[in-house]
């Protein structure tokens, strides 16, 4: 039964992605050799978590998080990248009242990842609107009270899984005046804009901050697909993208597009978005995976794994388009899974290795203690940690253009430019004393693990790196 299901819900994607299997490859890049830089200009790989789900129901706003737990995530895996959760509620408690303490309190989680050599994204997170769509709170979470409006519209409370409330009338009817797609509430998609200036004020000359994520997995209520994109969500993108840019010139802008089908491998219809500040563009992509064959309770095992490798295909080709017509890096901004699940350990490889090839950054959903998590309700490690763990070219002094791995080494193919020097996260599982670079000047830190590597710089360079 279950698996007729699953058949159909594919068949149902493909014919939704439509013609896309038969040109399937036609018109999609080989690659996407844009990215994320840091201040030098150096060409990033971000490696990291979200941090964490358990941000959105505290009455803070703030998640389980200590600066111990960033030391053990990084000690065990080398993570230099947070996804970091921040709640529209509570950087807004009221209409044009911006909460300063609230943003105190999120500085000093920056400041903790900052001492560690980490970037930091905030993430506006929401799902299913906010917590006021239900009269008891009992899902939903982001956006504040006095901005949800569900007239009154049914919510029911039960559910068998938590994304069907976005099904509910209510919950349409909020995203519906948000969207302004009403008429009635033309003040919200402005408010929202101004709240994201004020956060980026905040954080425009903090070093450890890399950029802002707008809005995590936009739903558009009563208008959907392409039509949701390039309207109300591209207008919502424009608003808060000059008015960021009239604060911060800096920081990168991550665009995510609309959820439900993106996540699964549909196109999505995001438009390029100019970006005002001086300079080149500083605007990424930021999708996020979920496979279908998954989301429906299959394990990435047997033939359950073909149909999702499938679907992964179809995601790859169709990020990659999008990418091209934004003029964009990607960044993963979530994919996760129980990892006591069957094959889940080679879906988290599989995702990485397609990252790496894609020169994506990518956070993990998410940093909660639990099955899904690196550590368990016990605190004890997870499938996840070895298979989150690799050596990776933390930053890159120019343009990558491959990287492959071998047994116990690393070859990283790049275009030199004057950036800087080019810097790789070496574990002790693979590399116990450290690691020696094929070309250039290398410097180990046991401390750290990091080994930095001095090259020319310019020209295209092969650079291997062994166990020391
Ligand atoms: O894993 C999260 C789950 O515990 C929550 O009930 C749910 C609703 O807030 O959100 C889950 O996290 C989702 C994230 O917020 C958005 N992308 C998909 C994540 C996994 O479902």
């Amino acid at each position: 039964m279950k698996r007729a299901r699953l058949i159909m819900a594919i068949a149902a994607l493909a014919v939704v992605a439509g013609g896309g299997v038969a040109s399937a490859t036609r018109d999609v890049p080989d690659a996407n050799r844009r990215y994320v830089t840091d201040d030098l200009g150096r060409a990033l790989y971000l490696h990291g978590f979200n941090t964490a789900s358990s941000a959105k129901g505290a009455p803070d706003a703030l998640p389980k998080l200590t600066e111990p737990d960033i030391d053990r995530e990084y000690r065990d895996m080398g993570t230099n990248f947070v996804r970091f959760l921040i709640q529209w509620r509570a950087v807004e408690p009221s209409p044009g009242t911006y909460d300063t303490k609230y943003l105190d309190k999120v500085a000093e989680r920056v400041r903790w990842y900052a001492k560690r050599g980490y970037h930091v994204m905030l993430d506006m997170h929401q799902d299913l609107w906010g917590n006021g769509i239900t009269p008891a709170g009992v899902a939903g979470n982001g956006a504040p009270g006095w901005a949800t409006h569900t007239d009154g519209l049914p919510v029911a409370t039960e559910h068998f899984t938590w994304e069907m409330y976005y099904l509910e009338p209510g919950v349409i009817r909020a995203f519906d005046h948000f969207w302004n797609t009403t008429g009635e509430h033309p003040e919200l998609m402005d408010r929202y804009a101004k709240a994201w200036k004020a956060v980026a004020q905040r954080f425009k000359d903090d070093p450890a901050v890399l950029g802002y994520d707008l809005m995590n997995e936009p739903w558009g209520g009563s208008v959907q697909g392409a039509t949701f994109e390039t309207g109300p969500l591209a207008t919502l993108y424009r608003k808060t993208i000059a008015e960021i840019r009239s604060v911060d010139e800096d920081n990168w802008i991550f665009l995510e597009p609309q959820a439900v089908g993106v996540n699964w491998g549909l196109p999505s219809a995001l438009p390029y978005f100019d970006d005002p500040r001086g300079g080149p563009d500083k605007i990424a992509f930021a999708p996020h995976v979920y496979p279908l064959p998954l989301d429906l309770g299959d394990d990435y095992t047997d033939g359950s794994k073909e149909w999702t490798d499938r679907t992964l295909g179809w995601w790859r080709d169709n990020t990659l388009r999008t990418a091209e017509r934004m003029r964009a890096p990607i960044l993963l901004g979530e994919f996760g899974l129980d990892m006591t699940r069957p094959g889940a350990a080679d879906l988290v490889g599989k995702l990485v290795d397609l990252s790496d090839q894609l020169g994506m950054g990518r956070a993990y959903w998410s940093r909660d203690e639990g099955s899904w998590g690196p550590y368990d309700d016990k605190g004890e490690p997870t499938a996840l940690v070895p298979a989150y763990t690799r050596a990776y070219p933390r930053a890159v002094g120019g343009v990558p253009q491959a990287l492959k791995y071998g047994d116990k080494s690393l070859t990283l193919t790049f275009d030199a430019n004057e950036t800087g020097p080019t810097e790789f996260y070496l574990p002790a599982r693979d590399f116990p004393n450290g690691g020696k670079a094929s070309t250039g000047q290398a410097s180990w830190d046991p401390g750290t693990r990091v080994l930095t590597v001095k090259t020319r710089t310019y020209g295209r360079i092969d650079l291997t790196i062994t166990p020391a």
